[in-house]
């Protein structure tokens, strides 16, 4: 299997995860989306990573999609659970974290444009969007929907939207408020799939 992404990415780093945690080998092919030169719609027409291809040459895209394709396989551990309605429930808080992906990723390449072209209206939004999202996880681990000592598609998910936060500095004071977040996310950081896909420091 190849995984085509990039070392940046809380997509990429959520299949990335997600593979190492089933022992299941892949080739990591480094494309870096934004560039000018890349490779990546060879893989997917709109040019976002992660793409996953197959040994059969079949190509995925989108980061949920790719994680259901790579669950059909039914290598264990289990990521996610058999009946369709939990399961639903699973990927909808997998949603909730791809969102404060999206949310974190906006804010970041808005923040890289020249100051004056920048839209702190638009900073705005995306960060209530994020707060909304974490307050919405506190409450999860809280209530024990979410626990921390459970590795699935949900607490991997939260962990690498978490950890883009941290390394993007986006949201910086987030874990005053929510300490059911951070144990979640700290247990699932000491694992060794997440020191293995840690972004790089600079
Ligand atoms: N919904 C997609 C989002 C993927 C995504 O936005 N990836 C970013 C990198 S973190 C990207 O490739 N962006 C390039 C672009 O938008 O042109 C997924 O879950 O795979």
């Amino acid at each position: 299997m190849k995984l085509i992404g990039s070392y940046t990415s809380p997509f990429v780093r959520k299949i990335s995860v997600i593979l190492l945690e089933k022992g299941i080998t892949f080739e990591f092919i480094n494309e870096m989306p934004y560039n000018a030169e890349n490779g990546v719609a060879k893989y997917n027409p709109l040019g976002k990573v992660p793409a996953l291809v197959t040994d059969d040459g079949e190509c995925w895209y989108d980061s949920p999609l790719i994680a259901q394709y790579i669950e059909l396989l039914d290598i264990a551990p289990a990521l996610v659970p058999r009946d369709p309605k939990a399961a639903l429930r699973m990927r909808q808080l997998e949603s909730l974290a791809d969102g404060i992906m999206d949310a974190g990723l906006v804010s970041v390449r808005e923040q890289a444009r020249p100051a004056a072209q920048q839209s702190p209206e638009e900073l705005v939004r995306q960060r209530e969007k994020i707060t909304r999202a974490l307050d919405a996880l506190e409450a999860y681990t809280a209530d024990g929907t979410l626990k921390a000592d459970e590795l699935n598609l949900a607490t991997i998910a939260v962990a690498c939207a978490v950890g883009y936060l941290n390394f993007r500095r986006v949201s910086p004071g987030w874990c005053a408020t929510r300490p059911h977040l951070v144990k979640l996310v700290e247990t699932l950081f000491q694992r060794d799939s997440f020191a293995r896909t840690e972004p790089p420091k600079a």
